[in-house]
């Protein structure tokens, strides 16, 4: 793979360049290293890492436009006016809805608001000025969009010639020509400068039901009753948080915790019914229990077939009907990963004969790809070229698709700068999502191409890995693997720590797993056992007794009592 790249970037590793930290003061322990190379350097800012409350939390009422949009909400409620929650279909935009609902239920004491999810494939993200005109009819007097709306000028403006009140919660990023929605209230925590949170979609949801329920209780202290569902709430924040990949600190860090944590706890049916689907262990949690269990099943619904599903099972399904959604999910879930992997092998195709993997930046186009799935597709393609990528589906005259980037490039500046060949994009600097004319599509190429060859350096196509700390083998130990996981939950913002370890000896080397897949090394006299998956080959290329340099993953490992640390490997060096 790397020899394809063919820039002239000095490598350290066999797969990426190693960015090496600097030599730390020894007599400081792994854990206290991590989080100095971290920026977290005095005792009392350790402990607050290490151990945040919930009392920790932004005030809500610090979050712009809380406070009106929670007195509007409570003042639409004890006029008896119909509310409408308007959602989004993936695990961050149903979480939100659902923070909501359960909120509004538990203070009116009845079942909670109808939350209307658009459907991905037929009418996209957002909300559209024909979804105001159908709420109108229904006689919605207020509609509250989570995880969408701050782009919405449009269905705003129609909102306000129907008298229909809107209240907008959000967090992606506005429109550049400067114009926002004309409505009741925007709450959003980036449109005031950087903001103290870079909350997902449901933690901009979690902030207003906690200022609503201050207005219900009337008091800066929540009643009891609103408190308790306030801390129902948490694990669901977790799930939206990090299904979203917004960066894991500040508040979002406090919600990804503490959600975790809750969560096998949780009184919630659906969720209940969710981890039992996929046998969730009832303690110890990490983030990749959502990232890679929770919120696939989540998001497989609203890709493939409507987001309804997880909206009412994590609302009101209880029992029976709980299990067979929750089933449901999971079915849908493999099936979306059928669909993923047919994906990336065809767009892997493509680019391997059309050679585009020459370009900075990968664009590639199929009418037969399923929509809902090109994202997680782009993702995995990049895996494999490590640029940026785009992939688009098809139906009559219009290409609709997703974009994923690397690291130091904003894939939304790219987009914008190139929006003259699109139709309607919008997103982050990670990922986008957009929809261009086919007849757009070479200018559409060239302009992104030529975008990217500008702005993207060839060291930036190179892996890279960025070691925390550098370890003896000495202090690879059970106790030190369990200090550092207390530095989690891990995420974006918040990386598993990486070990680098220098001139450790090989003391044993094979290959295991099917088909000897992976290597398996003991190093040093400690005999550390270090795993590196995926490349069992290099079995023939590691003597008994080499010297290796290596940066990895410390984990945890209990074998018939036997506690150990344990080495996962990112990259290796052979060559001292
Ligand atoms: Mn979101």
């Amino acid at each position: 793979m790397i020899a394809k790249i063919g820039y002239d970037v000095r490598m350290n590793g066999m797969t990426r360049i190693w960015k090496s930290p600097p030599p730390t003061d020894p007599a400081h322990n792994l854990q206290d290293r991590i989080l100095e190379a971290r920026g977290i350097t005095s005792r009392s800012q350790f402990e607050a890492f290490l151990n945040p409350t919930l009392m920790d939390l932004d005030d809500p009422n610090e979050l712009q436009g809380t406070t009106e949009a929670a007195s509007v909400l409570a003042e639409m409620l004890q006029n008896e006016k119909k509310v409408l929650i308007f959602g989004d279909y993936d695990a961050d935009g149903i979480t939100a809805s659902t923070v909501l609902y359960h909120i509004i239920s538990a203070a009116t004491g009845r079942e909670g608001p109808p939350i209307y999810i658009p459907d991905r494939i037929d009418e996209g993200y957002g909300i559209r000025p024909e979804a105001i005109e159908k709420f109108a009819k229904m006689g919605i007097d207020l509609v509250i969009s989570v995880d969408c709306g701050v782009t919405a000028v449009e269905a705003a403006q129609r909102a306000q010639e129907l008298g229909v009140t809107l209240i907008i919660t959000d967090h992606h990023k506005p429109r550049d020509d400067g114009a926002f929605p004309k409505c009741a209230a925007i709450v959003h925590p980036g449109l005031e400068g950087e903001p103290k949170t870079p909350f997902a979609g449901v933690g901009v949801a979690y902030q207003l039901a906690w200022a609503f329920a201050r207005v219900w209780s009337e008091s800066q202290s929540v009643n009891e009753r609103l408190k308790q569902v306030l801390l129902d709430m948490v694990p669901l924040v977790a799930i939206g948080t990090i299904a979203d990949m917004v960066p894991l600190v500040g508040g979002n860090r406090i919600f990804a915790r503490w959600g975790l944590q809750l969560m096998p706890s949780t009184t919630n049916a659906g969720l209940r019914a969710l981890m039992d689907e996929l046998d969730t262990p009832d303690k110890k949690l990490s983030s990749a229990h959502i990232s890679f269990g929770i919120a696939p099943l989540i998001n497989a619904v609203g890709r493939l077939s409507h987001a309804a599903t997880a909206v009412d099972l994590l609302t009101h399904l209880e029992g029976d009907l709980a299990v067979g959604a929750a089933k449901d999910l999971g079915t849908l879930n493999r099936k979306r990963q059928t669909i993923q992997r047919e994906i990336v092998a065809s767009a892997l195709e493509q680019i391997e004969t059309q050679e585009l993997e020459k370009h900075s930046i990968i664009i590639v186009q199929d009418d037969s790809w399923a929509r809902g799935v090109v994202g997680v597709a782009a993702g995995k393609c990049i895996e494999t070229h490590y640029r940026p990528t785009i992939l688009l589906s098809g139906d009559g005259d219009e290409l609709v698709g997703s974009a994923r980037s690397i690291s130091g490039f904003s894939i939304f500046d790219a987009l914008s700068a190139c929006k003259e060949h699109i139709e309607k994009f919008g997103g982050h600097d990670m990922a986008a999502g957009l929809t261009i004319k086919r007849e757009s599509f070479n200018d559409f190429v060239e302009a992104m191409r030529k975008y990217a060859r500008k702005h993207i350096t060839a060291e930036q196509l190179m892996p890279t890995t960025k070691p925390d700390v550098l370890a003896d083998l000495h202090e690879i130990t059970h106790t030190a693997a369990v200090e550092i996981e207390k530095i989690g939950p891990f995420g974006i913002g918040n990386p598993t720590p990486v070990l680098q370890v220098m001139d450790a000896k090989v003391q044993d080397v094979h290959s295991m797993g099917r088909e000897n897949a992976h290597l398996a090394l003991k190093i040093g006299k400690e005999r550390i056992r270090c795993i590196w998956w995926g490349h069992g080959d290099l079995v023939k290329k590691i003597a008994n007794g080499t010297r290796i340099n290596l940066v990895g993953k410390i984990k945890t490992n209990e074998f018939r009592g036997h506690r150990s640390a344990e080495i996962d490997i990112i990259d290796l060096d052979l060559t001292s």
